[in-house]
Protein backbone atom coordinates (compact mmCIF):
# COMPACT_ATOMS: atom_id res chain seq x y z
CA UNK A 1 0.00 0.00 0.00
CA UNK A 2 1.68 3.79 -1.05
CA UNK A 3 2.39 6.14 1.60
CA UNK A 4 0.69 8.99 0.87
CA UNK A 5 2.32 12.01 2.46
CA UNK A 6 0.92 14.35 4.76
CA UNK A 7 0.72 17.40 2.08
CA UNK A 8 -1.90 15.61 -0.52
CA UNK A 9 -4.95 15.54 2.24
CA UNK A 10 -4.70 18.85 2.64
CA UNK A 11 -5.56 20.96 5.60
CA UNK A 12 -7.73 19.17 8.45
CA UNK A 13 -10.91 20.73 7.40
CA UNK A 14 -10.58 19.99 4.24
CA UNK A 15 -11.19 16.45 5.65
CA UNK A 16 -14.46 16.43 7.15
CA UNK A 17 -17.37 15.77 5.23
CA UNK A 18 -18.32 19.56 3.41
CA UNK A 19 -21.06 19.63 0.58
CA UNK A 20 -20.49 21.03 -1.93
CA UNK A 21 -20.30 24.93 -1.97
CA UNK A 22 -19.67 25.29 1.83
CA UNK A 23 -16.92 26.50 4.45
CA UNK A 24 -16.49 25.65 7.69
CA UNK A 25 -16.60 28.15 10.59
CA UNK A 26 -16.31 27.78 14.34
CA UNK A 27 -18.39 29.86 15.64
CA UNK A 28 -22.46 29.79 15.84
CA UNK A 29 -23.61 32.66 13.26
CA UNK A 30 -27.07 33.45 14.45
CA UNK A 31 -29.80 34.42 10.86
CA UNK A 32 -32.89 35.08 11.74
CA UNK A 33 -35.81 36.77 9.41
CA UNK A 34 -37.59 38.68 11.98
CA UNK A 35 -36.97 39.86 15.50
CA UNK A 36 -36.13 37.01 18.76
CA UNK A 37 -39.91 35.76 20.09
CA UNK A 38 -39.60 35.74 23.86
CA UNK A 39 -41.56 32.72 24.95
CA UNK A 40 -41.59 31.40 28.29
CA UNK A 41 -41.34 27.75 29.11
CA UNK A 42 -45.13 28.09 30.76
CA UNK A 43 -46.53 29.72 27.95
CA UNK A 44 -44.30 27.12 25.54
CA UNK A 45 -46.36 24.46 24.01
CA UNK A 46 -45.77 22.45 20.94
CA UNK A 47 -48.62 20.72 18.57
CA UNK A 48 -49.11 18.55 15.53
CA UNK A 49 -52.25 19.43 13.94
CA UNK A 50 -53.15 16.55 11.60
CA UNK A 51 -55.17 17.04 8.06
CA UNK A 52 -58.04 16.42 9.08
CA UNK A 53 -57.79 18.59 12.13
CA UNK A 54 -56.78 16.80 15.19
CA UNK A 55 -54.54 18.11 17.75
CA UNK A 56 -51.96 16.20 19.31
CA UNK A 57 -50.19 18.98 22.31
CA UNK A 58 -47.53 19.19 24.62
CA UNK A 59 -46.66 21.32 27.42
CA UNK A 60 -43.07 22.06 27.78
CA UNK A 61 -43.27 19.22 30.92
CA UNK A 62 -44.71 17.47 29.01
CA UNK A 63 -42.04 17.44 26.69
CA UNK A 64 -39.20 17.11 28.99
CA UNK A 65 -40.74 14.14 30.53
CA UNK A 66 -40.90 11.93 27.13
CA UNK A 67 -37.18 10.15 26.17
CA UNK A 68 -34.50 12.53 24.78
CA UNK A 69 -31.36 11.92 22.78
CA UNK A 70 -28.37 13.40 22.14
CA UNK A 71 -27.25 13.83 18.89
CA UNK A 72 -24.41 15.30 17.68
CA UNK A 73 -24.93 16.73 14.20
CA UNK A 74 -22.88 18.49 11.36
CA UNK A 75 -25.01 22.05 9.83
CA UNK A 76 -25.58 23.38 6.74
CA UNK A 77 -26.68 26.90 6.45
CA UNK A 78 -27.55 28.33 2.62
CA UNK A 79 -25.79 31.14 3.31
CA UNK A 80 -22.47 28.33 2.59
CA UNK A 81 -21.03 28.23 6.12
CA UNK A 82 -21.12 24.48 7.51
CA UNK A 83 -20.48 23.52 11.35
CA UNK A 84 -18.86 20.31 12.53
CA UNK A 85 -19.96 18.20 15.52
CA UNK A 86 -22.68 20.29 17.09
CA UNK A 87 -23.93 18.35 20.33
CA UNK A 88 -27.78 18.67 21.20
CA UNK A 89 -30.13 17.22 23.13
CA UNK A 90 -34.14 16.78 22.36
CA UNK A 91 -36.96 14.13 21.58
CA UNK A 92 -37.33 12.49 18.70
CA UNK A 93 -39.76 13.22 16.48
CA UNK A 94 -40.33 10.03 15.96
CA UNK A 95 -41.66 9.87 19.75
CA UNK A 96 -44.05 12.76 19.10
CA UNK A 97 -45.29 11.12 16.35
CA UNK A 98 -45.79 7.84 18.15
CA UNK A 99 -49.63 8.06 18.43
CA UNK A 100 -50.61 10.26 15.48
CA UNK A 101 -52.64 8.71 12.74
CA UNK A 102 -52.53 10.37 9.85
CA UNK A 103 -51.53 9.01 5.86
CA UNK A 104 -49.90 12.89 4.57
CA UNK A 105 -46.66 13.15 2.76
CA UNK A 106 -46.03 16.76 3.78
CA UNK A 107 -45.40 18.66 6.56
CA UNK A 108 -45.34 22.61 7.67
CA UNK A 109 -43.26 23.32 10.36
CA UNK A 110 -44.29 26.49 12.54
CA UNK A 111 -42.76 29.11 14.71
CA UNK A 112 -43.58 31.73 17.32
CA UNK A 113 -43.23 34.89 15.49
CA UNK A 114 -44.85 33.52 12.31
CA UNK A 115 -41.92 31.23 10.80
CA UNK A 116 -43.15 28.57 8.44
CA UNK A 117 -41.22 25.91 6.86
CA UNK A 118 -42.10 23.07 4.37
CA UNK A 119 -40.41 19.29 4.00
CA UNK A 120 -41.71 15.96 3.36
CA UNK A 121 -43.04 14.14 6.30
CA UNK A 122 -40.74 11.33 5.63
CA UNK A 123 -37.89 13.69 6.30
CA UNK A 124 -38.59 14.23 10.41
CA UNK A 125 -39.51 10.43 11.11
CA UNK A 126 -36.79 7.46 11.62
CA UNK A 127 -33.97 9.31 13.59
CA UNK A 128 -34.31 12.31 11.55
CA UNK A 129 -35.46 15.41 13.19
CA UNK A 130 -35.94 16.35 16.45
CA UNK A 131 -37.48 19.04 18.78
CA UNK A 132 -34.19 20.53 20.30
CA UNK A 133 -34.05 22.29 23.63
CA UNK A 134 -30.36 22.07 24.23
CA UNK A 135 -27.46 22.75 22.76
CA UNK A 136 -23.91 22.24 23.85
CA UNK A 137 -24.89 20.63 27.51
CA UNK A 138 -26.81 24.29 28.48
CA UNK A 139 -30.40 25.87 28.00
CA UNK A 140 -30.70 26.47 24.15
CA UNK A 141 -30.33 30.39 23.93
CA UNK A 142 -33.35 32.30 22.55
CA UNK A 143 -30.85 33.55 19.33
CA UNK A 144 -30.50 30.35 18.65
CA UNK A 145 -34.44 28.98 18.72
CA UNK A 146 -34.97 28.28 22.52
CA UNK A 147 -36.49 27.35 24.60
CA UNK A 148 -37.09 25.11 21.48
CA UNK A 149 -35.94 24.58 17.58
CA UNK A 150 -36.55 21.99 15.44
CA UNK A 151 -34.09 20.07 14.25
CA UNK A 152 -33.55 18.24 10.48
CA UNK A 153 -29.48 18.57 9.82
CA UNK A 154 -29.70 16.47 6.89
CA UNK A 155 -31.37 19.07 5.09
CA UNK A 156 -30.18 23.36 4.68
CA UNK A 157 -30.24 24.97 8.31
CA UNK A 158 -33.36 26.72 7.26
CA UNK A 159 -35.71 24.05 7.37
CA UNK A 160 -34.50 24.01 11.49
CA UNK A 161 -37.23 26.12 12.55
CA UNK A 162 -36.41 28.14 15.74
CA UNK A 163 -39.01 28.80 18.29
CA UNK A 164 -40.91 25.88 16.73
CA UNK A 165 -44.62 25.82 18.44
CA UNK A 166 -46.22 22.96 15.75
CA UNK A 167 -45.99 21.21 13.10
CA UNK A 168 -49.24 21.06 10.47
CA UNK A 169 -49.39 17.62 7.99
CA UNK A 170 -50.38 18.49 4.92
CA UNK A 171 -51.91 15.78 1.80
CA UNK A 172 -50.00 18.56 -0.42
CA UNK A 173 -46.84 20.74 -0.75
CA UNK A 174 -47.29 24.19 0.36
CA UNK A 175 -44.22 26.91 0.47
CA UNK A 176 -42.70 28.09 4.04
CA UNK A 177 -41.32 31.43 4.26
CA UNK A 178 -38.03 30.78 2.44
CA UNK A 179 -39.74 28.33 0.31
CA UNK A 180 -42.11 31.18 -1.05
CA UNK A 181 -39.01 33.24 -1.79
CA UNK A 182 -37.38 31.34 -4.23
CA UNK A 183 -35.16 28.74 -1.57
CA UNK A 184 -35.47 24.99 -3.09
CA UNK A 185 -38.46 22.96 -1.67
CA UNK A 186 -36.56 20.81 -0.34
CA UNK A 187 -32.55 22.48 0.61
CA UNK A 188 -30.15 18.62 0.35
CA UNK A 189 -27.08 20.21 0.58
CA UNK A 190 -25.43 17.33 -0.57
CA UNK A 191 -27.16 18.40 -3.80
CA UNK A 192 -26.74 21.52 -3.55
CA UNK A 193 -30.39 22.53 -3.95
CA UNK A 194 -30.34 26.35 -2.58
CA UNK A 195 -32.81 27.38 -4.80
CA UNK A 196 -36.15 26.57 -6.95
CA UNK A 197 -34.39 24.55 -10.04
CA UNK A 198 -31.41 23.32 -8.52
N1 LIG B 1 -38.28 30.82 13.34
C1 LIG B 1 -37.20 30.91 12.56
N2 LIG B 1 -36.46 29.81 12.34
C2 LIG B 1 -35.37 29.88 11.55
C3 LIG B 1 -35.00 31.07 10.90
C4 LIG B 1 -35.79 32.22 11.15
O1 LIG B 1 -35.55 33.30 10.63
N3 LIG B 1 -36.88 32.10 11.99
N4 LIG B 1 -33.90 31.10 10.08
C5 LIG B 1 -33.49 29.84 9.50
C6 LIG B 1 -32.21 29.92 8.86
S1 LIG B 1 -32.15 30.61 7.31
C7 LIG B 1 -31.10 29.38 9.41
S2 LIG B 1 -29.63 29.32 8.59
C8 LIG B 1 -31.11 28.85 10.77
C9 LIG B 1 -30.10 29.59 11.59
O2 LIG B 1 -30.03 29.03 12.87
P1 LIG B 1 -29.06 29.72 13.91
O3 LIG B 1 -29.47 31.17 13.99
O4 LIG B 1 -29.21 28.96 15.16
O5 LIG B 1 -27.67 29.60 13.31
O6 LIG B 1 -32.38 28.96 11.40
C10 LIG B 1 -33.46 28.74 10.55
N5 LIG B 1 -34.65 28.75 11.36
MO1 LIG C 1 -30.00 30.02 6.45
Amino acid sequence: MAVISRGFHGRRSERRDLPPGQYEVHDFPVLSAGPTPRVTREDWEFTITTAAGARHRWSWDELLALPSETPTVDLHCVTKWSKFGTRWQGVSLDTLFEDVEDDSEYAMAQSYGGYTTDLPLEDLLDGKAWIAYSYDNGDLPAEHGGPARLLVPHLYLWKSAKWVNGIRLMDHDEPGFWEGLGYHEYGDPWREQRYQGD
